[in-house]
């Protein structure tokens, strides 16, 4: 979950060894891809960012194993994601981690700052850099496994 052009439907392309090309699409309502990691399958969900599919994610997060919110590492997106944990907070039913994504442009702030913004367990990603494939995937493995 997450605002609109964080770069969450480009972190499940990086997941699947694609990089999203540059003119992406926007999700509309809501995504299911699946992702192969070690011998699990894991069926992840990107939610469309726009706000009239807003009313659907509660019901989504309350099904969810895991869930991810992702920000662009910028001042701006990080209130804007911080609202949007805030208003779904109560709907989460799962562990949450956080991705400080977009990594790779300047300024972007570090994970610990993210951190201590969002309140939740934050890891520094690119999503256009397919050499973070098995990173991306050892983040998810590794939070799914452990409580
Ligand atoms: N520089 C940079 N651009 C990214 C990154 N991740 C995504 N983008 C770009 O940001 C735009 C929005 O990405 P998208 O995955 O559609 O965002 P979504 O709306 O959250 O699904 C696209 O042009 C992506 O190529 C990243 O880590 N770094
Ligand atoms: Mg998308």
């Amino acid at each position: 979950m997450g605002t609109c052009g964080v770069g969450k439907s480009s972190l499940v392309s990086l997941l699947n060894g694609k990089v999203e090309s540059q003119v992406s699409t926007p999700t509309i309502g809501l995504d299911i891809k699946s992702v192969q990691i070690s011998e699990n399958k894991l069926v992840v969900w990107d939610f469309g960012g726009q706000s009239r599919f807003k009313h659907m994610w509660g019901d989504f997060l309350r099904g969810a194993g895991l869930t991810v919110l992702v920000c662009d590492s910028t001042e701006e997106n990080l209130k804007k994601t911080k609202e949007i944990y805030k208003r779904f907070s109560r709907s989460i039913g799962s562990k949450i981690i956080a991705i400080a994504n977009k990594q790779d442009l300047p300024g972007a702030l570090s994970a610990d700052m993210v951190q201590k913004k969002l309140g939740v367990k934050t890891y520094e990603m690119s999503a256009i850099r397919t050499e973070l494939m098995d990173r991306m995937k050892d983040i998810l493995e590794y939070e799914i496994n452990s409580d």
